[in-house]
């Protein structure tokens, strides 16, 4: 007999950070759990999935994952867009733990086994100056950790993206209003030659050195950038100019051999298809859960195997341990996979949400619990409820405002 979804409910706490949860619940008892976080935008996809999802799920078979995920889909007219494709995410995520449960198999089973016994993920350091990066970046090799992203303060700049006065860097400010950074490009760009001079002569050649540049270049600047810093071997060099001007990748592909990631603000297969298919990029970023949860990345990532570029999923702080299980499951079971980004959780935030799935020695395993195997402490969520919290907003000198 078919199982059927009784309930959907949608919770949202702030355990040291926001996090919205979608909870499904099927007639046989099995629950799922599915993230859809949307930093800086929680509430509108809380409401996306409580007024306009969750009443159409009930009394539906939660083994028709793919059916489920194209009705959400085509059946709501309007389509893509974070907010969209990360409820439908939440939901996606949620049936295949279901559906792991009942089979009582760890979701990577489900999706064809194992390619590789362990997933690669690369970590943050980070330092206001040379030495206290190189510091950092020391800590993380004491650790284990091989594939590094290393992002410094620049000299003139007093807020930088990826560096933080906390030794637990959360870009998301608490209060009701976006905090403001300056930026400007040249600062920026004649500095980082000399960051990663430096670390590489301290790391040597074996470590994957890793650096975001945050959407903020000019195509020019990006491509004098990705040239200037050739020497350094970066195994890739992120967001080096605003996401949705895709050709924009074509003068830095024509200039430099630097490898290149995008796509942590993409949501869909259509938002990768160009870069993909005219091999722009060497690593694509999309979160699981942004783009429409595991049945959706699996096909961004088949496209990518065809073109020879590899996934190298987001995983910032804002990715709730259930939509990292998720991005592991698929780590371990996808054969064209670059490196996971792992930021890290506090404590609360592993407690709040206890999983199967590990990190250590540089490497995660997505455990052998049946399911995506993340729990939810719903009381403990409660304690804290939702705060306000913003992403930063960015200006050049002259109070023009640019990507943040
Ligand atoms: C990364 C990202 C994050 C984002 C954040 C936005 O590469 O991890 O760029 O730091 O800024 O996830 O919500
Ligand atoms: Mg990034």
């Amino acid at each position: 007999m078919t199982d059927r979804i009784v309930s959907a409910e949608v919770l949202v706490g702030s355990p040291t950070r926001n996090y919205v949860t979608l909870r499904i619940t099927t007639a046989d008892g099995i629950v799922g759990l599915g993230d859809a976080t949307v930093n800086g935008r929680e509430l509108s996809v809380a409401s996306y999935l409580r007024d306009h999802i969750a009443p159409l799920l009930i009394d539906t078979d939660p083994s028709r994952i793919e059916d489920t995920w194209q009705y959400l889909y085509r059946g709501a007219y309007w389509r893509r867009g974070p907010i969209t494709m990360a409820a439908i995410g939440a939901v996606d995520m949620a049936l295949w733990d279901i559906l792991g449960k009942r089979a009582g198999l760890p979701v990577y089973q489900l999706l064809g086994g194992r390619v590789r016994d362990a997933v690669p993920y690369y970590s943050h350091a980070f330092g206001w100056d040379i030495p206290a990066l190189l510091e950092s970046v020391a800590e993380h090799r004491e650790r284990g950790e091989t594939y590094i992203r290393v992002q410094s303060g620049v000299p003139g700049l007093d807020k930088v993206y990826g560096v933080s006065k906390d030794p637990n860097y959360e870009p998301a400010g608490r209060g009701a209003r976006p905090s403001e950074e300056h930026f400007e490009p040249g600062l920026y760009m004649r500095n980082l030659p000399k960051v990663l001079g430096a670390v590489r002569d301290m790391v040597g050649p074996d470590i994957h050195l890793l650096h975001d540049a945050h959407h903020r270049l000019t195509p020019t600047q990006a491509a004098r950038l990705a040239k200037s810093v050739e020497e350094f071997d970066l195994f890739w060099l992120e967001d080096v100019t605003p996401a949705e001007d895709q050709e924009a990748l074509r003068l830095v592909r024509n200039a430099s051999v630097t490898p290149l990631a995008i796509g942590e603000v993409f949501n869909t297969i259509w938002d990768c298809q160009y870069l993909i298919e005219n091999r722009l990029i060497d690593y694509i970023r999309t979160a699981i859960v942004h783009a429409g949860g595991i049945s959706h990345s699996r096909k961004i990532y088949a496209l990518a195997e065809a073109h020879g570029v590899k996934a190298g999923p987001h995983g910032p702080s804002d990715v709730s341990p259930i939509a990292l299980a998720a991005s592991i499951h698929l780590a371990a079971s996808t054969h064209n996979w670059g490196v996971q980004e792992y930021m890290g959780y506090s404590e609360l935030v592993h407690e709040v949400f206890p999983h199967a799935w590990s990190a250590s020695d540089g490497t995660l395993q997505p455990g052998d619990a049946p399911g995506l195997g993340v729990e939810l402490n719903e009381e403990l969520l409660l304690q804290h409820p939702y705060e306000p919290a913003y992403l930063p907003t960015a200006r050049r000198f002259d109070g023009s405002v640019l990507d943040w």
